[in-house]
This record gives structure tokens, C-alpha cells and sequence, in this order.
């Protein structure tokens, strides 16, 4: 299958239904009360990022002077990670065909000013397992390129109760967010958008 002309790029525009969404939302508001979110910066510079993060699951993806790498547990609290809930596990078991279960996933906080630059998902040991993206809250604008930076670019928008795979071909393709619509979806109450990335780090 693929999308936007993409060999194993995969939408499923509107897979989680408002209650589900609704439903996610309450499991990770239990997930930042003991991971709460923190500010990534970039490696060396120590530019911040402008997305705010946190993970679920044994794994966690961070970012910091020292590089990004994936740890056990949460950079400021020191403590692990909660589990990956039940609700959002089942979403990588319908639409994810890989065989063994993600060990991470990244909660992504955007406040409207947020984006996220062209970059590829290259920290996981197994770059053979597809990504599953999960959105929740306002819209926004996805972009993907190639396999190398700079090349042709195309982009669609991501809505909430939307998801994505990147598999195959898309796997190691760039991508980021260009802009995020404030106010377009009151599934936050505080507004903003939520990106949830299913990764599978080990063999
Ligand atoms: O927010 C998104 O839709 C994409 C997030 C992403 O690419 C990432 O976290 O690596
Ligand atoms: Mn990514």
C-alpha cells in the first residue's frame, strides 16, 4: 500500500473513533503525572526543541547535550517509564504487521508555535520495524521528503484520530511537522496537538 505516491507510507485517516481519542488522552494525562513532560534540547548546541516530550514503555527516546539515545528511564525524574497502556498497544497489533510488541513510544506535546524539522528515526537498533504514528488534538502539517536531505518534499495534513505508518520504503525517509492549527480540534483542553510514535527498538 502507499500513500502520497509513497511505497509503505500507510494512512488511516480517522482509525480512533472520539471516544477512544478521548479515552488516550486520559491514559497519558496518568502518564505525565509521574513522566511529566520535559524539554528536549539538541545534541552539542543545546538548542531547545520546541516540542515538550515524554514515553511510555520500557524505552524512552530523549535528546540532550550527550546525544539522543533511547534509556530506561526519565531524564529528570530518574524514574522508568509507565508501561504502554492496553488501548494504545492495540493500535500497533491492528495496523503495525510486525510480530513482536514496541518497546517505546514518544509522546510528542506541540503548543501551536511548535514544528518539527526534517529529520529521520534512525536511533533503533531494528530500522526494519515500521513507526506508527498516532495523532490527537489540533491538525497539522506533515511533510516528507526522501533519504536524503534537501530532495523533493510532499505534505498532507494529520488530524486528530488520524495514524500513520512509516514502513518500508518510508521507513528512513525524512519528515517533520511544518505548522500546527491552534483551535482546529477541542480534544485538548489546553489546546495544541499530541503525536504518539509506536517504535520498536530491538530485534
Ligand atoms: O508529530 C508527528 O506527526 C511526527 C513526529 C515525529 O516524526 C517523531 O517524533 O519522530
Ligand atoms: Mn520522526
Amino acid at each position: 500500500m502507499a500513500y502520497l505516491g509513497i511505497s509503505g507510507l500507510k494512512y488511516y485517516q480517522n482509525w480512533l473513533s472520539e471516544k477512544k481519542q478521548q479515552k488516550i488522552i486520559g491514559l497519558l494525562r496518568d502518564c505525565v503525572a509521574v513522566s511529566p513532560l520535559f524539554q528536549p534540547c539538541m545534541p552539542r548546541t543545546g538548542k531547545p526543541f520546541s516540542v515538550k516530550m515524554t514515553n511510555l514503555g520500557s524505552l524512552g527516546w530523549v535528546s540532550d547535550k550527550q546525544g539522543y539515545r533511547y534509556q530506561p528511564s526519565h531524564p529528570v525524574t530518574g524514574r522508568p517509564w509507565l508501561p504502554i497502556p492496553d488501548d494504545i498497544m492495540t493500535i500497533w497489533n491492528e495496523l503495525s504487521d510486525w510480530h513482536v510488541p514496541p518497546e517505546a513510544c514518544l509522546v510528542n506535546y506541540y503548543s501551536p508555535e511548535a514544528r518539527m524539522g526534517a529529520h529521520v528515526d534512525n536511533d533503533e537498533h531494528n530500522l526494519a520495524a515500521p513507526i506508527v504514528s498516532i495523532s490527537l488534538g489540533d491538525s497539522a502539517t506533515f511533510r516528507i521528503g526522501g533519504h536524503k536531505r534537501g530532495g523533493p518534499t510532499r505534505s498532507m495534513r494529520l488530524m486528530s484520530g488520524d495514524c500513520l505508518i512509516l514502513s518500508g520504503d518510508a521507513r528512513l525517509r525524512y519528515h517533520g511537522i511544518d505548522r500546527v492549527f491552534a483551535g482546529s480540534s477541542d480534544l485538548l483542553r489546553q489546546g495544541g496537538r499530541i503525536n504518539l510514535t509506536l517504535r520498536r527498538v530491538n530485534y
